[in-house]
């Protein structure tokens, strides 16, 4: 299990209360599906994804992104139980929607970039250390109760 530190807590909360859920679950859902074109597959009813332009300006995908990055949130909440947090949502993610894992670490490294995109030299190292930790726990719980 992943273990936070109460300086990485510090850390992560801190970044986190700057965020713009809504704009930032639309980006990286975004880059993820322009950046790993074949994660588009289970986005089919999403509409035009033709272009990097389409992808970004699709209302579906500013959506998802928003409700996934909603629920990521309730994981930064929850640091010291993630696998308890997203057991039904992996559970779901497995059984009915079919999302091969490896898909959480793409998309948690991806929001990685955003948060370092939007916020530059305040990203520093350590805060990156903490993120890379979050993301990792997150892909973590989210693949736990896969079979
Ligand atoms: Mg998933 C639905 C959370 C990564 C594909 N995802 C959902 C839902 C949540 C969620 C809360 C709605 C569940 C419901 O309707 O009850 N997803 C979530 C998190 C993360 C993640 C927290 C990672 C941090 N999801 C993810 C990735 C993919 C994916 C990487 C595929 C590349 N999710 C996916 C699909 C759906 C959801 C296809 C159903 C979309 C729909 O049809 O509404």
């Amino acid at each position: 299990m992943v273990h936070f530190s109460a300086e990485e807590k510090a850390a992560i909360t801190s970044l986190w209360g700057k965020v713009n859920v809504e704009d930032a679950g639309g980006e990286a859902l975004g880059r993820l599906l322009i950046v790993y074109p074949w994660t588009q597959r289970f986005f089919d009813s999403f509409g035009d994804l033709s272009t990097p332009d389409a992808v970004m300006s699709n209302a579906k995908v500013k959506a998802h992104g928003k409700k996934v990055l909603n629920s990521f949130s309730d994981g930064l909440k929850n640091l010291d139980n993630l696998k308890g947090t997203f057991a039904k949502l992996s559970e779901l993610h497995c059984d009915k929607l079919h999302v091969d894992p490896e898909n959480f670490k793409l998309l948690g490294n991806v929001l990685v970039c955003v948060l370092a995109h939007h916020f530059g030299k305040e990203f520093t190292p350590q805060v990156q250390a903490a993120y890379q930790k979050v993301v990792a726990g997150v892909a973590n719980a989210l693949a736990h109760k896969y079979h």
